[in-house]
């Protein structure tokens, strides 16, 4: 932990590497007390460097250094100098080896960055910078170099001995110890370095690839894991199959690993060709995981294989090109999800998590482009930012290029840089050199931050039968950046005429047939359409498919919100509509104490919703949710979170108490009594079923409470129960709810990853979760300070969406949240860090709570020895 005020690093002093490393040998041996690492690198000067009399610099973090030896000799105290951070040797030869010996305690190791243990097991994780908590290493994506890994550990406590490439040998050593070498041919940063060694079963299949390859693939679990596995498995088969079709990317190794962990920060890592994931994103049967939980795990399983080439065969030049294999590789997952499901809802799912939380952080302190200029700790970078914003802006390029030319476009980055370490420019560049699109304009995007605004306007001339939109652009100002320049931005949009018919979208100048959909490309801060040949006055479908991560204002009336959820050819447009509608009349209904101000078509809307068996039933589960309270929020200029909360509620009750007929009805309609399947139709008729469900008991409907008694005793998948429980959970009838949490802790007590959704609805829960609630849970046997899933799915959960809890006015949720990071700096600073997120958005609430969150954020800015991560992030907030 430090003493000092950490220090910013600037993408402007970006230079290369003054020494390259072109093979590393590791042996590593480990013990239950520690570990020793031989490192052996063979390195020489950088022919492109300037700095031809540089000293060598590696970079170490909570290392003991045993030994330094150059070309076989061994160095002595003054050859060297060890900084901590830092090994530096002054003078070194043009090309030469370095034998570094270091012993480490993955034991001890709770940040959980390097080589750590989970559950009697070894494990790594090493982006970006843990690999320097394993050796002195350039640990800089830029310096690729080719990994031989030899694993030393005892036989029965350690059978599986996995790293990174094929497994070359094997055997026996003394005192019942036995080894395994890897070689991995493929050169690569050490940041996708992995090594695991523990107890494991593993699972086998195979996948043929399109040239003809066999690879074997393999996943690897703990024991009691082992009925968990097929739809990972399945889902990565499809993931391979998916890459070479439409992207023509073909796996390139012979073996694929993948390994579930139960301590791990993030999602999944995609080390070359061992993947290590958090098993809550990998491990899944149909009766401990939800719906959602199967979705999520198809999708992270694809996301960490597309890396193989979108991020390890192409992979970064430096931390600030982070979002080139991120945003990227966030777009091919989000392609793939789509074309295994529906598109649209699966459009309505990322347009939802960008609009709710990363317009929110592009609106806050933290605030950066999706290319940051610098930053202090990079794991703070990743964002929603350069994740998901990164994602639409790939996605834009797609767009304005189309499939063709995109798919041209990324064969050309793949070969062109294949095996090399690169920048956004360098992709961009890629899709230009192959569409011959300019693209310069279009790079802003990775420059500038903040959500452009829209302000569109619109006149129609009925005497001439033009239509003109006026759409004027502006970004608002964030931390370091003022006064931005327009960026190009695709606007996709359609007309539709009174009878709903879609019009074909006539610009001046236009010979052809008309369109009825168009992209408008927006460059100037302002511009004007002239649509012609329009007969009456229509309803604009304005940024369809939300061609652009952007806020778009027009001043709708609700008669056109209604006509919109009817007609829109769009089905995110029409889900868009009516979120609009929805979000109108909460609004309206803050500060009103009369639910007469209710407006009855919202009701109608939803009666149709829930009575007309014919609209898209996957559409349907997704437009009766009502916006959330964070987008809520995200839209409120001043927050008062429990006015939002209450007014919200009112409109839920209002509807379950008009609808009550309707919704029993829909609840029974849905039942399943067919094999449980995870199809969208599937998931659908779950979701609508728990959404009438949750509804009832939102009103106490007895009707409602023996259903969701019913339905949780008769469940056979943890949709059903989890939509059961979390209905019961959030309702009035307090003894149900007791004996409901008490049944299904003792069902799955021995499952962590359903023991953490028991734990997570009753955080996130308005009832069961109020602060002495969360602190029982906090002193709960099963909860573990020292595993991220727990701690997320209690204070995450809790300060994430139980919003009225947290936002309490006497501002107890605020300190609670404030002692817990303050606790979780010292031993894990990454989850500490974002575990601060809710409470670095104050400017965002009205003053009373924003004053006492912000005295929150100087307790733990006074912490002593605040970890970098949490400093940062602390220090940004209260600046300004
Ligand atoms: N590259 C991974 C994300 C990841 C990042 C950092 C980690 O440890 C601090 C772990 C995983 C991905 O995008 O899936
Ligand atoms: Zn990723």
């Amino acid at each position: 932990m430090r003493t000092s005020q950490p220090q910013t690093i600037y993408l402007s002093d970006y230079k290369v590497p003054a020494y390259l490393v072109d093979t590393v040998d590791l042996r590593f041996e480990l013990f239950e007390d520690g570990a020793r690492v031989h490192s052996t690198l063979a390195i020489r000067r950088n022919p492109d460097s300037q700095e031809s009399a540089a000293p060598l610099e590696l970079d170490g973090d909570s290392l003991v250094l045993e030994s330094v030896a150059l070309d076989g000799t061994a160095l002595s105290d003054g050859d060297y100098e060890n900084r901590g951070e830092q090994l530096v040797i002054r003078s070194v030869p043009e090309r030469f080896s370095l034998s570094v010996v270091t012993w480490i305690e993955p034991q001890n190791n709770t940040r959980l960055e390097g080589l750590y243990k989970s559950s009697g097991m070894f494990c790594t994780q090493c982006e970006a910078e843990g690999f320097r908590c394993i050796t002195f290493f350039p640990d800089r994506p830029d310096v690729m170099a080719r990994f031989r890994t030899r694993i030393e550990a005892d036989r029965e406590a350690y059978p599986v001995l996995l790293s990174n490439g094929n497994d070359v040998d094997r055997g026996e050593l003394d005192d019942g110890r036995h080894f395994v070498t890897w070689e991995d041919p493929f050169p690569k940063p050490c940041y996708l370095f992995a090594l695991v060694a523990g107890d494991l079963v593993e699972k086998r299949d195979t996948f043929t690839t399109c040239s003809g390859r066999d690879i074997d693939l393999r996943m690897y679990v703990e024991p009691r894991n082992a009925e968990k596995c097929d739809h990972a498995m399945d889902s990565l088969k499809r993931s391979m199959r998916w890459d070479e079709d439409v992207y023509g990317r073909e796996y390139d190794l012979d073996i694929f690993m993948i390994v579930a962990v139960d301590d791990f920060n993030m999602g999944a890592m995609e080390n070359k060709g061992l993947n290590i994931f958090n098993s809550s994103c990998v491990l899944a049967s149909q009766e401990t995981a939800t719906d959602l939980a199967f979705q999520r795990i198809e999708a992270i399983v694809a996301h960490e294989y597309f890396h193989n080439w979108s991020g390890n065969r192409v992979t970064c030049r430096d931390w600030f090109q982070l979002s080139l294999k991120e945003g990227f590789t966030v777009f091919r997952d989000s392609q793939f999800s789509a074309d295994m499901g529906s598109p649209t809802v699966k459009r309505i799912e990322d347009v939802t998590l960008l609009r709710t939380a990363q317009f929110a952080e592009d609106g806050g302190p933290m605030a950066h482009p999706v290319r940051p200029a610098s930053y202090m700790e990079i794991s703070n970078f990743y964002t929603l930012t350069i994740y998901e914003k990164g994602a639409e802006v790939v996605r834009m390029i797609h767009t304005l290029l189309g499939p063709d030319l995109f798919r041209k476009g990324s064969d050309l980055y793949f070969q062109r840089h294949d095996g090399q370490a690169v920048t956004t420019d360098d992709f961009v560049r890629a899709m230009e050199d192959a569409s011959g699109r300019d693209l310069s304009q279009f790079r802003l995007w990775y420059e500038q931050a903040g959500t452009p605004v829209l302000t569109v306007s619109d006149e129609f001339d009925e005497g001439r039968g033009v239509y003109r939109l006026t759409i004027e652009q502006t970004i608002p100002d964030t931390p370091g950046q003022s006064n931005k320049k327009p960026q190009h931005i695709p606007f996709a949009l359609g007309l539709l005429g009174s009878d709903g018919q879609p019009l074909p979208l006539r610009l001046s100048g236009d010979e052809t047939e008309a369109p009825t959909e168009r992209v408008l490309e927006l460059t100037e801060g302002v511009h004007t359409f002239e649509f012609h040949g329009i007969p009456s006055e229509p309803v604009p479908s304005l940024l369809r498919h939300f061609s652009a991560p952007v806020r778009v204002r027009y001043p709708w009336t609700r008669e056109q919100m209604l006509f919109l959820m009817n007609h829109d050819p769009d089905g995110f447009n029409r889900w868009d509509a009516g979120q609009r509608l929805a979000v109108d009349v909460i609004q309206r209904l803050i500060g009103s104490p009369d639910d007469a101000a209710i407006d009855p078509r919202l009701v109608e809307a939803y009666r149709k919703l829930i009575t007309d068996t014919g609209l898209d039933q996957a559409l349907v589960a997704k437009m009766l949710q009502l916006p959330s309270e964070a987008y809520l929020i995200e839209l409120a200029e001043s927050a008062d979170v429990p006015a939002i909360h209450r007014a919200r509620e009112r409109v839920l009750e209002h509807l379950a108490v008009a609808l009550r007929d309707e919704l029993v009805a829909c609840y029974q309609r849905q039942h399943d009594s067919g094999a449980y399947e995870v199809t969208p139709e599937a998931i659908a008729r779950r979701s609508l079923r728990n959404t009438a469900l949750g509804w009832l008991l939102m009103i106490n409907d007895d009707e409602g409470r023996a259903l969701a008694v019913r339905q949780l005793n008769e469940a056979d998948n943890m949709t059903d129960r989890m939509g059961a429980l979390r209905a019961l959970v959030n309702s009035d009838y307090e003894a149900d709810r007791r004996q409901a949490l008490d049944d299904f802790y003792d069902r799955f007590r021995d499952d962590p990853q359903v023991v953490e959704q028991w734990f997570s609805v009753q955080a996130a829960s308005d009832r069961a979760g109020q602060l002495s609630d969360i602190e029982q849970l906090l002193v709960h046997p099963a909860f573990d300070w020292k595993n991220p899933n727990k701690i997320r799915s209690v204070i995450g959960s809790f300060a994430g969406q139980n919003l009225a809890a947290f936002h309490n006015p006497d501002g107890s949720g605020y300190r609670f949240l404030a002692d817990q990071v303050c606790r979780l700096d010292d031993s894990n600073p990454q989850i500490a860090a974002r575990l601060v997120t809710p409470l670095t958005r104050w400017r965002k609430f009205a003053p009373a709570y924003s004053s006492q969150m912000q005295s929150a954020l100087e307790r733990i800015r006074d912490k002593e020895g605040l970890s970098r991560d949490v400093y940062e992030v602390v220090h940004k907030s209260l600046a300004g």
